[in-house]
């Protein structure tokens, strides 16, 4: 007889996710009868060293960006290596699927296909045992609610202004539960709106759901979410910190950084001092991406100077890479690891890249990608691993909301069980 956790069928399919782009699905069939299904999200500004995402690049279907391939690999070659692997067996499946690649990059089948069989495995056999998945995930030490970095103004690649700071977000860690910091992020988007509309601008939104005026500059982008917090009744600094994903691999040009709303062209110097006045003058608590993807010695100096009071994070930096942050960690270039299963690619290798930061000393933001879709998996996994932060958009939009409802649910489930990072899992001050 077939063990009930046992993997039986893949079954794969083309859906949209959140910019309208095709993206890939995959459904598992346990045993018992256990279905479960995973989405797979989709940057914009991605790193140069991700794993690679498989599409078509037939022109005639979504302007090259269809993943039938991707859906097609699914449902035959990484089914029939799968096929009879215990789904509590997580390493083992992912291995497998790392194994029948055979690429670094996961170039061949492609990190797409690969990590919608790998998260819907977890999420089946979570079901089949009839536990939540951050328990699954987590055991019974999972019950920390990570702090939101909400990105409330959309610049750079996600959006059509000339803000060049991609993400400007609001981090409501003094609050003493995971529902209490949603509604203050809530209420300040909302005040947020008002702010914007009363000084002439449109409140259309950016991919992840945060308004995206034409601002020009990094200051008043700030300024605004000061005034929001403020008038929200709010204090900045002390209840509500800003973070900024800077996503600088963007702004290379030329090998110089180009600010293009302030109209500058900096070496990675002048780029550290701009973000040193910045820290200097407001309540910013995190940076991300502050240097590009390479520029290993820009990262190294500017975290041996503002280590001690920013939280310094590696996205395109570190790309969920043990490799890669085996070496930041070595040459001590950042502080935190933003952690993105679609980057590497498996469960198994974002949960390996998430102990050994947090091994080192870097705390973690489980993230969501720009182009998303209604999966909640990562608000289980920032709750299974503890990271105590995550990245999952603003207050507006169901793929969004989608992370935040699901960690209301968990912190609901826990109930006096729960505990709201709120600063403590952020990384300064030391
Ligand atoms: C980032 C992400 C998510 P993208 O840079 O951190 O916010 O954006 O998914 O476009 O890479
Ligand atoms: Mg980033």
């Amino acid at each position: 007889m077939m063990t009930a956790t046992v993997l039986r069928s893949l079954r794969a399919r083309e859906i949209l996710d959140s910019r309208g782009h095709p993206t890939i699905a995959v459904e598992v069939t346990l045993g018992a009868g256990t279905r479960a299904l995973a989405a797979v999200p989709a940057g914009a500004s991605t790193g140069a060293h991700e794993a690679h995402e498989r599409r078509d690049g037939d022109q005639e279907r979504y302007h090259g960006r269809g993943v039938r391939q991707a859906v097609q690999a699914v449902e035959g070659e990484i089914q029939d290596a799968v096929i009879g692997l215990d789904a509590m067996d997580q390493r083992v499946v992912d291995d497998a699927l790392n194994e029948l690649d055979g690429t670094s990059d996961k170039s061949r089948l492609g990190a797409n296909a690969l990590l919608g069989v790998s998260l819907a495995t977890a999420r089946a056999a979570a079901q089949c045992q009839g536990i939540p998945l951050y328990r699954h995930l987590g055991g019974l030490t999972a019950r920390i609610l990570p702090a939101p970095f909400m990105n409330l103004l959309n610049g750079g690649a996600h959006a059509r202004n000339r803000l060049d700071v991609q993400e400007f977000m609001i981090v409501p860690s003094g609050a003493s539960t995971f529902g209490e910091a949603l509604r203050w992020g809530a209420e300040i988007f909302h005040v947020l709106a008002d702010l914007l509309a009363e000084a002439g601008h449109g409140i259309g939104l950016g991919d992840e759901g945060g308004f995206a005026p034409p601002l020009d500059s990094t200051e008043d982008a700030i300024e605004f979410l000061l005034r929001a917090t403020e008038r929200a009744g709010y204090q900045p600094g002390e209840q509500v910190g800003i973070a900024l994903d800077a996503a600088a691999g963007e702004l290379l040009d030329n090998g110089r950084y180009r600010l293009k709303g302030e109209d500058l062209a900096l070496e990675a110097g002048g780029l550290a001092a701009y973000w040193t006045a910045l820290v200097d003058r407001y309540p910013i608590v995190s940076i991300e991406d502050p240097f590009g993807d390479d520029d290993w010695n820009a990262w190294q100096a500017f975290a041996a100077t503002e280590g001690n009071r920013l939280q310094i994070v590696g996205d395109d930096l570190f790309v969920t890479n043990v490799d890669r942050l085996d070496r930041g960690i070595r040459d001590r270039a950042a502080n935190a690891l933003l952690a993105k299963p679609n980057q590497v690619g498996t469960l198994s290798e974002t949960l390996d890249a998430i102990r050994t930061a947090a091994a080192a000393g870097l705390s973690v933001i489980v993230s969501h990608r720009s182009g998303e879709t209604e999966d909640t998996t990562i608000a289980d996994l920032a709750v299974g691993t503890g990271s105590g932060q995550i990245k999952t958009g603003s207050l507006a939009r169901g793929e969004r909301t989608a992370k935040y409802n699901r960690l209301l649910a968990i912190e609901d489930e826990l109930g006096s069980g729960a505990q709201y990072a709120g600063w403590q899992a952020l990384r300064r001050g030391r």
